[in-house]
């Protein structure tokens, strides 16, 4: 410790020399006024890395994912590391602050991690720093990590995750600037017995360089009732035919969509999408005012159509 020079009540700068032997890693920081002493409320704030590090070329965590997580939630982090030499055995994950428990670290390979966490009910929310120890190295991302107070949503998993009532690219969480598609075609038979009946959609999407073959389709339908159905259309499942592309399933995983068809109007702007499913139930969803959403690749659109017989 050099100099100490106050600037106000709450702020000061300290000029500090780290030794050439200081020990790597994460050190408190504390200050004392008289008889007050005001400590750190997240452990070791200050990190000491090798001076390879600080010059950027030493380990440091590339990416982490996810980069979110709730209260309550256990969570397997991925961690990539660069410049690292995690070791299985060796390595071992940590979050800064209070109410993150690391149950375990495993490692793939010199540059891959997965830490398995557990995100306690009253940890506190905001951003978190993440580090990996692999003996003297250390390797940090800076506020890589942020816990919320209820679950993120994800998107593509036909969930409401975050429990607002909008399911994936209905929330703006997923789909921030929807276009407004036009939906052509809406059919549908509600059986008396609550059976599966046919379901064909017919969408005009404004949508541009789409290409399903490589980009996942989502469509989903809510009313007043809610979601009444919600298909990931996987680009497996898409084939190129001359200027258009046919879906198909025969394995019922696409929501009991079987058969679809894309194709453009010419100067590619708007694609016409086509979607029928023979057994698909909505006789639960008595509300005969439907919206769509449809989603491909990172493009989205939704439109709103009453339900015609
Ligand atoms: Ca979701
Ligand atoms: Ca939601």
């Amino acid at each position: 410790m050099n100099s100490v020079t106050v600037s106000s009540g709450t702020s000061l700068t300290a000029n500090v020399t780290i030794g050439a032997d200081a020990s790597l890693g994460l050190h408190d920081v504390s200050v004392t006024t008289g008889s007050e002493q005001a400590t750190e409320f997240v452990p070791g704030p200050l990190t000491v890395v090798s001076s390879a590090a600080a010059l950027g070329g030493g380990p440091s965590i590339a990416s982490i994912s996810p980069t979110l997580g709730a209260l309550g939630q256990t969570l397997d982090v991925a961690i990539v590391g660069q410049n690292t030499s995690f070791a299985d055995g060796v390595s071992t994950a940590s979050f800064s602050g209070s109410g993150i428990t690391v149950q375990s670290t495993q490692v793939t390979d010199a540059t891959h991690a997965s830490a398995h966490i557990v995100i306690a009910n009253d940890a506190g929310l905001g951003f978190r720093d993440v580090s990996v120890e692999t003996g003297p190295e250390q390797a940090t991302l800076r506020t890589g990590f942020q816990v919320l107070a209820t679950p993120p949503e994800v998107c593509g998993n036909c969930t409401d995750d975050d429990g607002d009532g909008m399911v994936d690219y209905e929330d703006s969480d997923c789909c921030s600037a929807p276009a407004s598609m036009t939906i052509k075609a809406f059919k549908f038979k509600v059986s008396k017995k609550g059976t599966p009946s046919p379901l064909t959609i017919g969408i005009s999407v404004p949508m541009t360089g789409i290409d399903p073959t490589s980009s996942d389709v989502e469509l989903q339908l809510s009313n007043g009732n809610g979601e009444a159905f919600c298909a990931l259309l996987t680009h497996g499942g898409w084939s190129k035919k001359k200027k258009s592309f046919k879906f198909s399933d025969k394995t019922g995983a696409a929501g009991g969509l079987s058969i679809g068809v894309l194709n453009f109007k010419k100067k590619g702007a708007i694609a016409n999408l086509v979607l029928t499913g023979k057994r698909i139930d909505l006789s639960r969803f008595t509300d005969p005012s439907y919206t769509a959403t449809l989603r491909i690749g990172s493009q989205c659109a939704t439109g709103s159509k009453r339900k015609g017989h």
